[in-house]
């Protein structure tokens, strides 16, 4: 009885150990809130990677978290920061390839890709181009933490001494970015059509993308914004899908 007690003990204590040599420490810098922070939150989630997440604390943190280029997010594993969150996503491909972010077919590939970068880009400008039309354009821009972090957030005055998004930034009484920005959203729906994922049966960063800049809207993160998605239902579906497929509609 004794012998039987004691074996297991030694193999779960020898299983910990193992488990402990070979899982990496993974942390995710970078403000819950951002999309591109949820982007790779969520990418961790799908391969199934445990990770702490720090949140800047200071737009000074800004710089000390991300020396290379000042922005977030910056991933850490194991000692070894990597910024930019698409960077991040092929790092992770690379280390941990099961299962993969991107299709195996080099031509649906190419197209997850191309959807990814236009997501990160043109949503985001389309985001700040509203933001800076609400401020107005004779308001002089304070700028958080001396003059950093430098990039566009901090360039239009939307980050707080916190390194935080302002809260007014998504409490506009205009209620949105605009005519363009919903017609952007109506070629996603198009290009989704009738698939469960962009281009693919399977999820892949381009869904990873879209849905962690669009959760903002289906969080109703402005007033209005979760109608206006649900108006694509499609999309909308797509959305929720994803976010339930990777632990839930939460920010990480
Ligand atoms: N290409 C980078 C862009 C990172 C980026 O623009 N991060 C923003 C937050 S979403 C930032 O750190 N902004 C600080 C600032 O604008 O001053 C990526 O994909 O990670």
């Amino acid at each position: 009885m004794a012998a039987t007690t004691t074996i297991p003990r030694i193999q779960t204590i020898g299983l910990g150990w193992y488990l402990f040599a070979v899982t990496p420490r993974i942390v995710l810098y970078g403000p819950r809130v951002m999309p591109l922070t949820e982007k790779v939150g969520r990418a961790l989630r799908v391969k199934r990677l445990a990770f702490e997440v720090v949140e800047p604390a200071s737009a000074e943190d800004y710089r000390r978290l991300s020396p290379e280029t000042g922005l977030l997010p910056v991933l850490e594993v194991d000692g070894t920061r990597i910024p930019d969150s698409a960077a991040i996503l092929d790092f992770l491909d690379g280390r941990f390839p099961d299962p993969p972010l991107v299709s195996s077919n080099l031509r649906v590939a190419r197209e997850q890709r191309r959807l990814e970068q236009w997501i990160d880009q043109t949503l985001a400008f389309y985001m700040l181009r509203w933001v800076r039309a609400l401020i107005g354009p004779d308001v002089p821009l304070p700028v958080a933490g001396g003059g950093f972090p430098a990039g566009s957030l901090s360039k239009l005055g939307l980050l707080d001494a916190e390194g935080k998004i302002h809260s007014e930034v998504f409490d506009p009484p205009a209620g949105g970015p605009g005519d363009e920005f919903r017609r952007r959203l109506d070629d996603l729906e198009q290009m989704l059509g009738s698939r469960r994922y962009f281009y693919s049966d399977r999820i892949s960063r381009a869904d990873l993308s879209v849905c962690a800049s669009l959760s903002v809207m289906y969080r109703d993160a402005y007033p209005g914004a979760r109608a206006r998605l649900a108006e694509r239902k499609a999309l909308f579906d797509h959305v929720e899908r994803v976010l339930v497929e990777t632990g839930g509609a939460e920010p990480i």
